[in-house]
């Protein structure tokens, strides 16, 4: 079972994202249990402040490093990166980190325990990077407006890599990027929708065609949009 503990000034936006397909069978299922909690319950002052202006000056406000140290150390028990218990990751979704990867997500996917801290405004107070997290990820090079979507993305990809998660007829090893090309084109009836025909060879009930098809089919669809997937 994975318990993912999400820390976020908006717990709201989190209310239906579970709710549906992969991750709510998952949750059902008992594979992972997830919860969103309000960042402002782990401050002190009476106006429950989470946010500062940076030192130094600039635009805009900072998540201040206190109510996330309490946060995190009341979820796991530990003070600090060192004492995190075995099988427990503290990630920050963050512009600055390691971009989000398959092999990232499946790494995520062997611990008991996930704990995600979600910035907002113009940043996070460096010394929750550098003294209570265990992985900084980004998930690509585009502006969001907070890690609260990063999150969803990242808990997506984490649930359906767990053992039982995926129905039986498929599995996750199948997947796209896992073989490094893009998935083959795919089509269902009707046969001709708007003069448009489905490829007549996968009519024709011929495997061994309709396998050598999709691999060149995949192959062309890899060449034009990720071209950097051939490459490597
Ligand atoms: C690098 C941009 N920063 C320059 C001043 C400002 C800034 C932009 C967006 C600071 C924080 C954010 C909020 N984004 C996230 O919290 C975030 C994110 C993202 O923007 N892109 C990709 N992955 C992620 S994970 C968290």
């Amino acid at each position: 079972m994975l318990r993912v503990d999400i820390i976020t000034i908006f717990p709201e936006y989190f209310r239906e994202a579970f709710d549906y397909g992969i991750v709510r069978r998952a949750r059902a299922a008992g594979l992972v249990e997830i919860k969103a909690h309000n960042l402002r319950g782990w401050t002190r002052d009476k106006h429950s402040m989470v946010d500062d202006r940076p030192f130094g000056g600039g635009d805009g406000m900072v998540l201040k490093p206190e109510p996330i140290f309490a946060a995190v150390e009341s979820l796991t028990g530990a003070q600090g990166r060192e004492s995190v218990p075995n099988g427990t990751r503290v990630a920050l979704l963050s512009p600055q980190g390691r971009v989000l990867t398959q092999s990232l997500a499946a790494e995520l996917a062997q611990c008991s325990r996930l704990i995600l801290i979600c910035g907002r405004y113009e940043g996070v107070d460096e010394r929750v990077a550098e003294a209570l997290v265990t992985d900084e990820v980004s998930i690509g090079d585009y502006v969001l407006s907070g890690g609260e979507p990063a999150a969803l993305v990242l808990i997506d990809t984490i649930v359906r890599l767990l053992p039982g998660a995926l129905g039986s007829e498929t599995s996750a090893a199948n997947d796209s990027f896992v073989a490094g090309l893009l998935d083959c084109p795919q089509y269902t009836r009707p046969q001709e929708f708007r003069g448009m025909r489905v490829p007549d060879i996968l009519l024709t009930g011929n495997h061994a065609e309709i396998a050598g098809w999709r691999r060149a089919a995949a192959r062309k669809k890899t060449r034009r949009n990720r071209p950097d997937l051939l490459k490597k």
